[in-house]
């Protein structure tokens, strides 16, 4: 790892990265060392949004005396990608999932109902964070190969331009194919629902049961969620893997709108084309959209997918500006208290 360490008084600074995340409590990698670390006073009180916080994958100035077995995170460097989605739950902020990642694998079960729309809205999520996705089908050993090319069919459907493998951990010859996206310097994340196999899938890149992966019935085949915070592990080659627990909900963040413009691109396209640029695409002559839906060369639930993240994305711009707004507020009058209070203290008031 490319460290830097600077003497700072008595403790060393070091360029780390984080490996884990859970309730504000984290582990870093420092050199060779893994430890735990907590966020120093000042990053706390000055982080003005969760998202200026530290995230797993994350790179670090660290404090850091060897001899301690704790550390404090002093800074968080800038981040070349990251993974992000609005908060579940009703408050409008944005949470990191993860950080500085090259490839996401985003799977989904084969012994299950495919999700295009789930899939689109992570395909997203993935290319506007500046990441590659790649598509893992997997437990490919409970279906026969009809469901699996059915299943690829489905997602070249939505996501011509996206690598799709139908993998199975008990068959391990059908991981073979994605050693090509675990290089030595590369960071790769699982994302997708409880029970599809990542923590599997980590242990079988990791070579032993790090994990801990789900028993689940056969006859009812639901996940509950047994991975419950993100994990980085580096992989024997220094491969960096990012295993997560399932999101329940996912729901883009504000901004997010050049990833739903690169999927549906074609959309976009025709859209430019209708005859009237304020073309509501119902029943107006010389519309594209209903040309392109009556020829079918374009899927309706695609096209109102795509409608409704791009709602989606204006109900949530005017909700962040409205919360951003009463941050402002917040913060200016803190400010005058604090100045109020601090004149009384100079006239001894
Ligand atoms: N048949 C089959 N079962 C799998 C495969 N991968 C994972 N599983 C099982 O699926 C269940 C959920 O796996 P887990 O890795 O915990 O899923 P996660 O919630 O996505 O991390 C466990 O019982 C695994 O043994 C696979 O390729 N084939
Ligand atoms: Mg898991
Ligand atoms: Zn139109």
């Amino acid at each position: 790892m490319d460290s830097l360490n600077l003497m700072n008084g008595q403790n060393c600074v070091y360029k780390s990265r984080i490996l884990h995340e859970e309730k504000n409590c984290y582990r870093v990698k420092i050199e060779s060392d893994e430890v735990r670390a907590v966020i120093s006073g000042k990053m706390r009180h000055e982080a003005l949004v969760p998202s200026e916080l530290p995230a797993v994958g994350d790179y670090v100035m660290c404090s850091y005396e060897p001899h301690n077995c704790s550390a404090r995170i002093e800074k968080v460097l800038p981040r070349i990608s990251h993974l992000t989605r609005k908060v579940a739950g009703d408050a409008y902020s944005e949470q990191i999932l993860a950080s500085n990642l090259q490839v996401v694998f985003y799977l989904t079960s084969l012994n299950m109902d495919l999700n295009l729309r789930r899939l689109e809205r992570y395909l997203v999520m993935i290319r506007d964070g500046n990441i590659t996705p790649v598509v893992l089908l997997s437990k490919a050993d409970l279906v026969d190969k009809k469901i699996i090319g059915a299943a690829i069919e489905k997602v070249k459907s939505v996501a011509p331009t996206v690598d799709v493998h139908a993998i199975s951990a008990r068959q391990t010859e059908t991981l073979e194919g994605l050693k090509k996206y675990l290089l030595p310097d590369s960071t790769v994340a699982c994302l997708g629902s409880s029970g599809v196999g990542k923590s599997t899938l980590t242990n079988s890149f990791l070579g032993h049961d790090l994990q801990a992966t789900q028993e689940i019935s056969e006859e009812r085949d639901k996940g509950r969620h047994t991975t419950t915070s993100r994990s980085l592990f580096y992989l024997a080659n220094g491969c960096a893997f990012i295993d997560t627990p399932g999101i329940r909900e996912i729901q883009l963040w504000e901004g997010q709108s050049a990833g739903i413009d690169e999927l549906f691109s074609d959309i976009i396209a025709l859209r430019l084309q209708c005859q009237y640029s304020n073309c509501h695409h119902q029943h107006e002559p010389g519309c594209r959209i209903q040309l392109a839906l009556s020829q079918g060369c374009l899927d309706e639930a695609r096209l109102k997918s795509f409608l409704k993240l791009e709602r989606e994305q204006a109900y949530m711009r005017m909700k962040v500006n409205a919360t951003s707004r009463r941050q402002q507020k917040d913060i200016w009058k803190k400010r005058s208290h604090a100045y109020r209070r601090g004149r009384k203290a100079e006239w001894n008031l």
